[in-house]
């Protein structure tokens, strides 16, 4: 009895105890891991931090080799090498899977989300987790989201105090339904265009103006070329942690675990480090030559009211539940 009590426990001890890194099923594996922004960026930054925390969980085995700047293509050419194999890993926005996933448009819908407190608890609770599930038959693993931000407007024409002053700008969009409505009923005159083709369009005046965080204003330059810095907070927009379902598929339950970890520990530090960079971006645009202004709260809420219809017309298209679902998790998050 006593023996047997003893092999018992034993057993159950094994199976608890930690597997020692070299008795773990891991692979040396070259992770290529895409992505739009500088190497100097929040994103760059982060990519960074994955790349090490992976090494460290897996012995050194899983090796990230980051490429910044678009360098494996826009945010769409990327998803499509993910989903061929071409390509194992990136980060980009959420904005542009509308053409994989159509409900990821939701998140564009101007106006939803108060704070980043907000953000977090919907995304990463089942609302957001539901999403990134959606993208499993699609042939992409989504596995964290990241912070990009709540997106400001910059242009070179004149300063943005009232809906008017948008009136004619040509304004970089991403490719995403969602945006071109939004900033057509605002009365610019929206142009969807990759992000990595956004610098050279407003330098050479393709087009006037664009929208992005301030922290991505700051690491692409964009003050090189933008005079203008209204800060509207018109939209939070996440970024999204992708992987080849073709390759993620491959890797064996201990890789994923490890993989998964590092993963969710990437977006803390991502989140964090977003933030206290956001708070400097300010300051640096200031200095670095723009004029800065806010929207008054009367503003707002005229475009707020002026982008009413997007919202019917979103669930008119076949949003109506995807929409009625998150609106539900943002007033759970406010409670
Ligand atoms: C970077 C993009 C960027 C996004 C955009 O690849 O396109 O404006 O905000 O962060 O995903």
């Amino acid at each position: 009895m006593f023996r047997k009590l003893l092999l018992a426990t034993g057993i159950a001890a094994a199976l608890l105890a930690p597997v020692a890194a070299s008795a773990q099923d891991v692979k040396t594996r070259i992770i290529r891991f895409g992505y739009g922004l500088s190497e100097s960026s929040n994103q760059g930054r982060a990519v960074k931090y994955f790349a090490e925390e992976l090494s460290k969980r897996s012995g050194g085995k899983l090796k990230v080799k980051g490429f910044g700047d678009a360098s494996l293509g826009s945010d769409i050419q990327m998803q499509n090498a993910l989903i061929g194999g071409a390509q194992e890993m990136m980060v980009g926005s959420t904005a542009t899977l509308v053409g994989i996933v159509k409900d990821f448009g939701v998140y564009d819908l101007p106006f939803l989300f108060n704070n980043e407190k907000e953000a977090d608890a919907v995304l990463d609770g089942p609302f957001g987790e539901k999403l990134l599930k959606s993208l499993n038959d699609k042939g992409l693993v989504g596995l964290v989201y990241w912070e990009n931000g709540f997106r400001n407007l910059t242009n070179s024409k004149r300063p943005i105090t009232k809906l008017e002053d948008m009136g004619g700008i040509k304004l970089r969009v991403m490719q995403n339904p969602v945006y071109i409505d939004m900033f057509n009923r605002f009365g610019a005159n929206a142009v969807p265009l990759a992000f990595s083709e956004l610098f050279t369009a407003m330098e050479t005046g393709t087009v006037d103006g664009q929208e992005n965080p301030v922290t991505t204003i700051q690491s692409s330059k964009f003050y090189e070329v933008q005079k203008y810095l209204t800060i509207s907070r018109h939209v939070y927009s996440p970024w999204i942690m992708l992987a080849s379902k073709r390759w993620y598929d491959g890797l064996s339950a201990d890789e994923k675990k490890i993989l998964n970890e590092a993963a969710v520990a990437s977006r803390d530090f991502e989140r964090k480090d977003s933030r206290e960079a956001s708070a400097q971006s300010i300051a640096y645009l200031k200095e670095k030559g723009m004029q800065i202004n806010e929207l008054s709260p009367a503003e707002l809420e005229r475009m707020r009211e002026m982008v009413k219809p997007a919202f019917d017309k979103y669930a008119a298209d076949g949003g109506a539940d995807v929409l009625k679902d998150l609106q539900g998790a943002i007033a759970a998050s406010r409670k």
